[in-house]
């Protein structure tokens, strides 16, 4: 068992039904927690919509491709479109740690390359590991993130 932490996020239509979605698809039948919910700038340089970003916390044996696997299975449920890099989309999970492993691979680096300069992911996953994500390195990272509240009572 290690812990496994995905990244959230949704900028259209229900996002919480979304991320709601997504926890329930990416956390199956494990042990998990969520942070709260954070409402983000765009990151990226995209105009577009505010997001809505949560990191999960996912306590599991399952091998790495199955975890990196239910993110897109999520993505797809949530009839994600990919038309913009970095542009809108209903749901975007992304892996960003699984316990201390390394992956190198076209379609997975795993730990996530960008996640320490982004603030809408280190901010949520402070909530959940204080002890890796430290006030100066939330200070360092980019965007602005507004606190609000848990995913079960937003909509
Ligand atoms: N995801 C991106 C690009 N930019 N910005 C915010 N605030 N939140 C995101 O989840 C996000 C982003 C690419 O996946
Ligand atoms: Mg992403
Ligand atoms: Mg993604």
């Amino acid at each position: 068992m290690r812990n496994a932490y995905f990244s959230l996020g949704s900028n259209i239509g229900d996002r919480g039904a979304y991320l709601r979605e997504g926890v329930r698809l990416v956390a199956a039948g494990e042990d998990y927690r969520v942070s709260s919910v954070f409402e983000t700038a765009p990151w990226g340089g995209v105009e577009q919509d505010n997001f809505w970003n949560l990191v999960l916390e996912v306590t599991t044996a399952l091998p790495t491709d199955a975890l990196f696997q239910r993110a897109q299975a999520a993505e797809a449920a949530a009839d994600r479109q990919r038309v913009v890099h970095w542009g809108p989309r209903t749901l975007d999970v992304d892996v960003l740690l699984v316990g201390h492993e390394e992956v190198e691979r076209p379609d997975l680096v795993i730990p996530h390359p960008r996640m320490w300069q982004r603030r809408f992911v280190l901010a949520p996953l402070a909530e959940l590991r204080s002890d890796l994500v430290t006030e100066a390195l939330l200070a360092m990272a980019e965007g602005e993130v507004t606190l609000l509240g848990r995913l079960e009572t937003l909509h």
